[in-house]
C-alpha cells in the first residue's frame, strides 16, 4: 500500500522586529511525529531556519530578513515592516521540486503572524492544487472564527482542542486511519517532536508540562489548557538522552510554570539532569516564577546546567502585581535573587521581565521596576504587553486600544504598542528601553 505523504510547513513571518530567541515550531513537530508514528511519510520545510554561521554560543541567531511595504492596515505605523525567514520564491522552488504531498500542514504560531501563513497556504495551493491543506496552531486556537474566514483557501482549520477532527480528516483525505491519535493531555505517550526533520538541531525545546497553575490576566494559557498536564521525570530525561545521542547539547524549557509544585516535578527532574554523565546547557526564555526559587532550587538550576536564569518581576507596584496574577511580591523576589546569587549566578546571568504598556499603565511604574532591578544588580528585560484574545485583560480593554485588536489579529502585535496613551507614549517606551540597557 502506498505510504501517504505529508508536508509540514512553518511559514515565514511579517513583523517589525524578530530574532530567533530559541524559537521552534514545536506544535507542528509534535503533529509531524504523531503522523510518522502512524506510518505516514513526513517532510518539513521550516521557513524560519537559521544558518549556523550566525548562531551565538547560546543557540540564538538572527533570522534572514527583507524590508517589505506595509499592508493598508499598517500604513500609518512609523516602524519598518520586514519579512523574516525564507523568501516566497525559495519556498515556491522547494515546493515545485517535490512530489505533490497528500496533505500539507501549516502552523501559525503568534496570532499576528497569520499573514505569512496565509501567503504560504496560497502558494502551496498554487503549486500543488490537489493536495489537502490543513492549518493549525495558536492563531486558529485563539482566533477561531477569524482564522476560518482568512484561511478559506485551506481545506481544514483546527484549534488545539480539535485534534480529533484533524485525525478524522487525515483518514478521509488519505484513506489511512491513524491508529494512534493522542491529545495533549497525556504528554508521556507522545513521540518526541520531529526535530530530526530540521536541517540542524541547534537546541531542543523541552515541554515538561502544558498549562499553568496560575491565571494571569494577560495570558491565554489557561484558556488553551484549562487543566495542567505534566510529564514524568523519566520521560523528560529519556528525551534529553535521545537528543544528546544525536549531538544536541542545548535544551530550552518551554513550560509556563516549570517550578510549580517543584518537589514533585522540577526538583526531581533537575536532580536527574544534574546526575547525567555529561553536561547540558539549559535556557528558559519564558520566565521562571521567582516565588518558587529557594536555595535548593537555585543550586539545582546551576548543577543541572541553566547557564543563566530569567525570572518574572512584571511590576513593583503591589496593586499591579495583584491585578495581573499575584505571582510574586518584593520579598519573595528578593529571596529568589539572593538564592540565585548564593548558588553562583553573577552579573548579567539573572534577567527579570518587566511588563510595559499595560492598559492605563503610567511609564513611571516601569522606570521604578527598572531602578529596583538595577539596585539588585539584576538585568531588566522589558516585555511589551500583548493583547491576547480569551484573556481577562483583552476582554476588558479590547475596545480602548489604539487599533481594532479584536477585529484583526494583525493589531495584536506588541510592537504596535496598542495601549499607548498620554501617560505612556511611544517616546516614553523608547526612553525606557534605553534606560533599561544603561549600566
Ligand atoms: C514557548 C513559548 C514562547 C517561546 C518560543 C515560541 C516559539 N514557538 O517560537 C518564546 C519565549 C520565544 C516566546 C516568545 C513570545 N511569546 Co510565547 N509562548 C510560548 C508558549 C509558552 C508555548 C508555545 C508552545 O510551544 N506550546 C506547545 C505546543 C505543543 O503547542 P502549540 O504550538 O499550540 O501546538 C499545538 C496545536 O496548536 C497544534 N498545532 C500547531 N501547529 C499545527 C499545525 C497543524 C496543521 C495542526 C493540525 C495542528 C497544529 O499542535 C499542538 C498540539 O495540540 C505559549 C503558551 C502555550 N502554552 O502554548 C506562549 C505564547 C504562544 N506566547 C505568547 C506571547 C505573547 C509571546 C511574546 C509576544 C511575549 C512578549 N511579550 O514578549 C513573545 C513574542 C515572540 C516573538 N515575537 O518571537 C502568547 C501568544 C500571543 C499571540 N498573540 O499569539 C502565548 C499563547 C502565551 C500567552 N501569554 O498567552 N514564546
Amino acid at each position: 500500500m502506498r505510504v501517504p505523504r505529508v508536508l509540514a510547513i512553518n511559514p515565514y513571518i511579517y513583523d517589525f522586529a524578530a530574532y530567533n530567541f530559541w524559537s521552534s515550531p514545536l506544535g507542528l513537530l509534535y503533529i509531524a511525529a504523531i503522523l510518522r508514528r502512524n506510518g505516514f511519510h513526513v517532510d518539513l520545510i521550516d521557513c524560519m531556519s537559521v544558518s549556523e554561521e550566525k548562531r551565538k554560543p547560546d543557540g540564538r541567531a538572527p533570522f534572514r530578513k527583507h524590508k517589505v511595504p506595509k499592508p493598508d492596515a499598517l500604513k500609518g505605523v512609523r516602524k519598518t515592516l520586514r519579512r523574516y525567514g525564507m523568501p516566497p520564491e525559495e519556498l515556491s522552488a522547494l515546493l515545485e521540486g517535490m512530489e505533490p504531498p497528500d496533505i500539507i500542514l501549516v502552523t501559525s504560531i503568534m496570532t499576528y503572524w497569520y499573514v505569512g501563513a496565509m501567503e504560504v497556504v496560497d502558494l502551496a495551493r498554487r503549486v500543488h492544487p490537489r493536495s489537502k491543506i490543513v492549518v493549525g496552531g495558536i492563531y486558529p486556537t485563539l482566533c477561531r472564527e477569524q482564522a476560518s474566514l482568512r484561511f478559506a483557501a485551506a481545506d481544514l482549520v483546527v484549534s488545539s482542542g480539535e485534534l480529533g477532527d484533524f485525525y478524522g480528516y487525515v483518514e478521509a483525505a488519505t484513506g489511512r486511519r491513524p491508529g494512534f491519535t493522542p491529545h495533549m493531555d497525556n504528554l508521556d505517550i507522545l513521540p518526541y517532536p520531529a526535530h530530526d526533520l530540521c536541517r540542524d538541531i541547534p537546541f531542543v525545546p523541552l515541554l515538561t508540562s502544558l498549562g499553568c497553575a496560575f491565571r494571569c490576566t494577560y495570558c491565554a494559557t489557561s484558556y488553551m489548557y484549562p487543566a495542567m498536564a505534566r510529564r514524568g521525570v523519566d520521560s523528560v530525561v529519556d528525551e534529553i538522552l535521545h537528543w544528546h545521542d544525536r549531538g544536541v547539547r542545548r535544551f530550552v524549557v518551554y513550560d509556563d510554570s516549570f517550578l510549580f509544585d517543584s518537589s514533585r516535578h522540577a526538583k526531581p527532574l533537575l536532580e536527574r539532569i544534574a546526575g547525567l554523565p555529561f553536561p547540558v546547557d539549559i535556557y528558559n526564555p519564558n520566565a521562571l516564577n521567582a516565588a518558587f526559587i529557594d536555595d535548593e532550587v537555585a543550586n539545582l538550576l546551576v548543577s543541572s546546567g541553566f547557564r543563566e536564569v530569567r525570572i518574572g518581576l512584571e511590576s513593583v507596584d503591589p496593586g499591579r502585581q495583584a491585578q495581573t496574577g499575584g505571582k510574586v511580591t518584593g520579598a519573595l523576589f528578593e529571596r529568589a535573587v539572593g538564592a540565585l546569587r548564593r548558588a553562583g549566578y553573577g552579573r548579567g546571568q539573572i534577567r527579570a521581565y518587566i511588563l510595559a504598556g499595560l492598559p492605563g499603565q503610567p511609564w513611571q511604574e516601569v522606570r521604578r521596576a527598572i531602578d529596583y532591578l538595577k539596585a539588585l544588580d539584576v538585568t531588566p528585560s522589558i516585555a511589551e504587553y500583548t493583547p491576547i484574545p480569551h484573556t481577562p485583560l483583552f476582554d476588558k480593554h479590547k475596545d480602548s486600544a489604539r487599533f481594532p485588536v479584536a477585529d484583526d489579529a494583525i493589531f495584536q502585535n506588541n510592537a504596535l504598542f496598542p495601549y499607548a496613551w498620554e501617560g505612556f507614549t511611544e517616546e516614553d517606551l523608547d526612553y525606557l528601553k534605553k534606560y533599561a540597557k544603561k549600566g
